[in-house]
């Protein structure tokens, strides 16, 4: 029996878990109400008083939270704690724009280590095993985030951090780490630093990794089982809501639960704000139910994605979300056509071309322009130079049938791309347009 697994809540009927959103619902909007200027007004201002909530059947009743709310809040105004019961804080990995403090209380860290020692669990992580812990430790959530789950399920974790690779590698052979946690782009990175170093990872005692943090794709899920000889598991978070650990894959990868005794899932149609059907795009909005210091109401999460409700293999009732299919913010308008990274990224794995790749957009006089800078891989590099115009070509023709734009497709020399420890930043978008 898998150690932190917990059916008698991850396989609850429908209906139980309906019940105990319910109620947890009731209290959080009370807690919110009490403690949060922002909500008291937000809800006096359209009418609605905490005993207006009974029932997860509510919920749209309640107002939004925005992005834009918690950066106006900057930094504690959306705390419904007094300080000191702030145990922890985090903060946001945002690039643009001030970032966001969000904390935690002691209990709400323990909540925290008990999702996400589920879904150790849920990837067959087990107590006698070691996690190398790769993503950042600070105030980004990945790292502390999944040693509190690692803590909690009573493994060993090694919290190695990001960054310098030679080291992580050094790390892996030497202390035979079982599991490995870290952003996918960086597992990539890892599985061609290995190869290039001369270690055979099949030897290795490795075999389970937990990536998520960012975007990735079914494609670059088979190149890092393969090239680091594991099984790839997806964990989605984020710091508004809790960090890793919100959603998780079972064996089954077919979706992630959704750990919904901590939150409520909504999948809304972002403009008219209406939930959309089961399998069907929309923003995926999160209301924590649990939390004490941090509680957000629907935020708004800017992800694209969808649900399904139905029955998965492994038995767990908890609905499961997709992968996100790129963000709302992310979406690149070009010509007028919506481009989500993610496609561009399919296309090139489809052809078992480079992970490594850039998109550039830019613009020439008044018409927008879209080039897609790929690495050349060790195959391609001993073609003729004929022949890999002839792939440029051929590029360039898949990316215009999935895309609907014409793109530019152009190869660039193996290892000239940057890396990164953490997340990718894989579009540079020159055209100014804030
Ligand atoms: O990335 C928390 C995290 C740490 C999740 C470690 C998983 C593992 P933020 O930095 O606030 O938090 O970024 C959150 O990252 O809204 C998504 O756009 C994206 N994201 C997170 N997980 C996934 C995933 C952490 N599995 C933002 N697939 C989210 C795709 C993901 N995108």
């Amino acid at each position: 029996m898998e150690y932190c697994y917990q059916p008698e809540i991850e396989k609850a009927s429908r209906e139980e878990i309906k019940n105990i959103q319910s109620e947890r619902l009731v209290n959080i909007v009370k807690h919110v109400y009490e403690n949060v200027p922002l909500y008291r007004e937000r809800m006096d201002n359209i009418g609605i008083k905490p005993e207006d909530i009974k029932s997860v059947d509510d919920l749209n009743k309640l107002p939004f939270t925005s992005k834009q709310d918690l950066r106006d809040t900057y930094p504690y105004g959306m705390f419904a704690v007094p300080m000191e019961n702030v145990a922890r804080l985090h903060a946001s990995s945002g690039t643009t724009g001030k970032q966001i403090v969000v904390g935690y209380t002691q209990k709400d860290l323990d909540n925290w280590g008990d999702i996400v020692a589920r879904q150790l669990a849920a990837a067959g992580i087990e107590k006698s095993d070691k996690v190398h812990v790769a993503y950042g430790y600070g105030l980004f959530t990945g790292g502390l985030g999944i040693a509190e789950g690692a803590r909690r399920l009573g493994c060993t974790s090694i919290p190695v951090s990001s960054g310098n690779t030679a080291r992580q590698l050094t790390i892996l052979e030497d202390f035979g780490s079982d599991a490995i946690a870290c952003t996918p782009s960086y597992a990539m990175y890892l599985g061609e630093s290995a190869e290039k170093a001369g270690i055979d990872t099949k030897k290795l005692p490795l075999r389970v990794g937990i990536f998520g943090a960012e975007p990735w794709t079914e494609e670059m899920r088979r190149e890092i089982e393969k090239s680091l000889s594991i099984k790839a598991y997806d964990i989605y978070g984020l710091t508004e809501i809790m960090g890793p650990g919100v959603a998780y894959e079972c064996s089954e990868q077919n979706g992630m639960h959704v750990n919904e005794d901590h939150f409520i899932i909504e999948i809304l149609d972002p403009e008219t704000h209406l939930p959309v059907k089961d399998g069907e795009k929309g923003e995926i909005v999160f209301t924590c139910l649990t939390k004490e210091a941090f509680p957000v109401i629907r935020f708004r999460t800017k992800d694209i994605g969808t649900i399904t409700h139905e029955k998965c293999g492994c038995g767990r009732t908890f609905v499961r979300m997709s992968k996100p299919m790129g963000r709302i913010d992310d979406m690149l308008i070009i010509r007028g056509v919506n481009v989500f990274p993610s496609q561009i990224e399919t296309v090139l794995l489809q052809m078992n071309l480079s992970p490594n790749y850039q998109i550039i957009v830019d613009r020439k006089g008044v018409l927008d322009t879209l080039e897609v800078q790929v690495e050349i891989t060790e195959g391609i590099f001993s073609d003729t130079i004929s022949d890999i115009s002839r792939l440029e070509h051929e590029l360039a023709d898949r990316l215009k049938s999935t895309l609907g734009i014409a793109a530019k497709a152009t190869f660039v020399a193996a290892g000239s791309i940057a890396r990164s420890e953490g997340k990718a930043k894989r579009v540079i978008d020159r055209r100014n347009l804030d």
